[in-house]
């Protein structure tokens, strides 16, 4: 059976990684038995979150980790997709993974209320005495690879201006339909489910999530896609489950 390694529900997401949760998506769509350990990210070979084990085999990040579902399972995630739609997908997915998340990464842990309110509880299970030096450790860690990124050379309203714009062209361009390419989820669903859901998470005051919730579609959309995938949960970031 296939091991998903995920860092495991938070936040009020299935998982505070969009990355983790997209991967989770893939996995309940493709139908596969899978199951899920939340010990991994010591051993992560690319040391981040996710990577899957299947028959032995390691394979880390989401995007490799779908690729392996196409071809050793044959999961078809996009059926009757267009060449031109699968380039949509492409660009809509890279968009939100290489631009979006830095923008919801800097909200997390660079803002010291929402640090407060969300990641800081990840230490938890640190013993108290170490704790503040783990955290600034941590945080500086998460400042760096900003820094490295761009994103972190940003003002706080230039990231906000990117982060909005990312948020509002997912919106346009799914508009009223009920998925990314119409009446089916296919395999972009989940990468867009996972980041507007963690750019809408509550737990955080952000203006990405102000720029997410005046769209209707879209909170219709994160409903739509936890009544699918995570009926369970009854909601996913103050979106019900409703299909
Ligand atoms: N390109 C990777 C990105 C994964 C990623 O950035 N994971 C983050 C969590 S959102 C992580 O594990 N960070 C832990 C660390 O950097 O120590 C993918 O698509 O899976």
């Amino acid at each position: 059976m296939i091991t998903l390694h995920a860092f495991g529900p938070g936040l009020g997401l299935p998982d505070p990684s969009p990355f983790v949760m997209k991967t989770d998506v893939l996995l309940k769509m493709s139908g596969l038995p899978f199951r899920v350990d939340t010990s991994g990210l010591a051993k992560a070979p690319k040391g981040k979150l996710p990577y899957i084990e299947d028959d032995g085999e390691i394979v880390a990040d989401s995007t490799f980790i779908r690729r392996h579902l196409e071809r050793k399972h044959g999961i078809e995630f996009d059926p009757g997709l267009t060449p031109e739609q699968k380039a949509i997908a492409w660009a809509f997915e890279k968009m939100a993974e290489d631009n979006l998340y830095w923008t919801i990464l800097d909200a997390r842990w660079v803002d010291d209320a929402n640090f407060a309110r969300g990641p800081s509880a990840f230490f938890n299970r640190v013993p108290a005495p170490i704790r503040p030096l783990v955290i600034a450790v941590i945080r500086r860690k998460v400042r760096k690879s900003l820094w490295a990124h761009g994103m972190g050379r940003h003002a706080s309203d230039e990231i906000t201006e990117l982060a909005t714009r990312s948020i509002d062209a997912i919106a346009t361009y799914l508009g009223p339909k009920p998925y990314f390419f119409g009446d089916q989820p296919t395999g972009v669903d989940a990468t867009m489910f996972s980041f507007v859901a963690s750019a809408m998470c509550p737990v955080f005051e952000t203006p990405r999530r102000k720029a997410a919730e005046r769209h209707d579609n879209l909170k219709r959309y994160v409903g739509r896609m936890t009544a699918r995938y995570y009926p369970g949960l009854g909601e996913v970031a103050g979106c019900m489950a409703a299909a």
